[in-house]
Parts: C-alpha cells; structure tokens; sequence
C-alpha cells in the first residue's frame, strides 16, 4: 500500500513536469480577502489625471468599462511623448497609435497603427461593440473610425517634431525601451458591482520601422480581463511582453492561486531571461477580483497610480535589476 502510494505520487510529480508538487497553486491556497472596490489603477505618473476621470464614473456606482475609457482619454489629448496628441512619431515622422480596451464579459476591441485619431481606446471600443471582429489596423482602421464620426487630426505636435528631427540627424535605429523613454498608460478598474475591465493605449517604440505594432493592442500581450479572477496590463518593450503573452500569463497565475504581486514578479522573472533584457524597461501592473494590486518590473524607476477608498496616489514598484 505504502509502496503503492509513492509511486502514485512519483508518477503524478512526473506528469505533470514538476519535480515539486507544492509548486502548483490551487485557487483555494489563497482565499479572497474582503473586496475593496470600486478602485482603478494606472500606470505611471500620468495615471493620477486618468484615474481622476476614472474615479468620477466608479464613484457614482458606473460601469469598470466607461471608467477606463474615460480614463485613459485623458492621456490621449495631453500633450505627452507617448500617449496619443504629441506621441513621438515612427521613423518616417508618422504618429501611429495602438489601443486595446477588454470587458468584464471577455469582449475586447483594438486597433494598431491608426494615424491622425485623437482617441485610439474609443474607436477600440467601437470595434468591439460595432463590428464582428476584435482589431482593425492602419487604413481600415482609420476609414472605420472616419466612418463612426471620428475627425482627422494633425497629432504630430512642434515639440514631437523637433524631437523627431533631431533624432534624424543621427538616425541610428536602436528600437530599445529603457527607463528614459517609456510611457503607455494602463488602466485597470474594478467597479462597485465587482467587475472589471481595462484599457490600454499608446503611441509606441519612438523611431519605430512604419508598420510596428507592439504588446499595447493585442489582448493577452499589453491588456487580459478575466473577470473571475483579475486583470493585468503592462508597458515597457512590447517585443518582449509579446514573447511572454504578458498580461495573459499574469492573469492565468493568479488563476492558479498566486497574488497580483507574486504573478507580476514570475512574468518579469522569465522575461528576465530574453537575451537583451538587461538593456530593456518592462512594468507590468495587475489588480485581483478582490481589488488586491500587484507591480513588478524589471529596472528601476516604474511607479503607478492608484485610485481607491477617495484618495489617488503614487506607489513606486520593486525591480528584477535593482
Ligand atoms: C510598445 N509597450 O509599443 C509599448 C511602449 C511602452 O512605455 O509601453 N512604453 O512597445
């Protein structure tokens, strides 16, 4: 019998690929504290403008969804380096944006490459609810957006310009993410009825080739609702969260029973690995169905704002390379 029992339990070790059993983490090993809700939580400095907006729809008892549209637009029509108007613009001087917004029954929209559209996360939700499918790219994109009442607008702002020419005149292509040039906004909400959704939107690696995309618009890599569980995004160097399916991995950890905080630091961990991170910037941000937030990144410098109990702060996040 005795003999029988070990085996069974080398066996089990064996099939599922761990030599450690107490590796795997139930969902029951972490039992759900109290909900603290509603809350929004975005990343970086900027964040504390966006959850402002995002809080006047949670506080009134609003939908997680209209929160982190109303959110992150604010970042987009701010004169910022990476966020929609003022984005630094790819290698041929064109401002071009990508967005993805997910809701808390698992719908999602995007769009990648769109040019000349002051808000990228509103025609992602249009994609979402307005059309069959989940991302529309470059001119598609934009004549779908034209078609919806959207304006055509110059986002390529003096400050950009000046910025772009400059970089021209070395015009070194080192598409790179580091800690001095970054900026994504995302925005994760859990609102009073216990749902949530997020959005995610940018304008990209500055001096991209035309045509890249990063982990911003594709669901799983920059963005992953799952309403059951939680709800992470990230920003950073988008090739490398793509490799790790980011934000999806962070979400399914926590599936599994880890913490907001431990999921972001097992994602980081093995991006940790890819050959050039030690030159690279990744933060991810992730917010449990109990309103638990977690932040990981991989160098130091990354911080996120946090909207909860009527007051919106500032946390700054530990780091892989320290
Ligand atoms: C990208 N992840 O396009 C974005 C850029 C970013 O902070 O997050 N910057 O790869």
């Amino acid at each position: 019998m005795t003999k029988r029992r070990s085996f069974l339990k080398k066996i089990t070790a064996a099939s599922v690929g761990l030599g450690n059993l107490a590796a795997l983490r139930p969902a029951f090993a972490n039992p759900a504290p109290q909900a603290k809700k509603p809350v929004v939580v975005s990343t970086w400095r900027h964040g504390l403008a966006a959850n402002e907006a995002a809080w006047k729809v949670l506080s009134k008892g609003g939908r997680a969804l209209d929160a982190v549209e109303a959110g992150v637009m604010v970042t987009e029509a701010e004169d910022n380096l990476s966020v929609g108007y003022g984005g630094l613009p790819d290698r041929d001087g064109r401002v071009t944006l990508d967005a993805c917004i997910m809701d808390e029954n698992g719908e999602c929209g995007a769009v990648a490459c769109l040019e000349e559209i002051m808000h990228p996360i509103s025609v992602a939700r249009l994609v979402m609810e307005k059309t069959p499918h989940v991302m529309l790219v470059g001119e598609g994109a934009q004549e779908f957006a034209l078609s919806q009442g959207f304006k055509k607008e110059n986002l390529l702002t003096e400050r950009s310009k000046k910025a772009w020419k400059e970089w021209l005149k070395e015009a070194e292509y080192k598409p790179i993410i580091n800690i001095e040039n970054h900026d994504t906004i995302g925005m994760l909400a859990l609102d009073e009825e216990g749902n949530l959704s997020g959005a995610c939107t940018t304008s990209g690696l500055a001096y991209k080739m035309h045509g890249r995309v990063g982990d911003s618009p594709i669901i799983g890599a920059g963005l992953f609702i799952d309403n059951e569980v939680g709800a992470a995004t990230a920003t950073g160097m988008g090739e490398a969260i793509v490799k790790i399916c980011g934000a999806h991995l962070i979400v399914e950890l926590m599936r599994q029973g880890y913490s907001p905080q431990e999921a972001c630091e097992v994602a980081i961990k093995r991006i940790s690995k890819q050959k050039n991170a030690k030159d690279i910037q990744i933060g991810f941000l992730a917010l449990g169905k109990n309103g638990e937030v977690g932040s990981y990144a991989l160098q130091k410098g990354f911080d996120y704002a946090t909207y909860a109990d009527g007051k919106n702060q500032m946390t700054d996040v530990g780091s892989f390379y320290r």
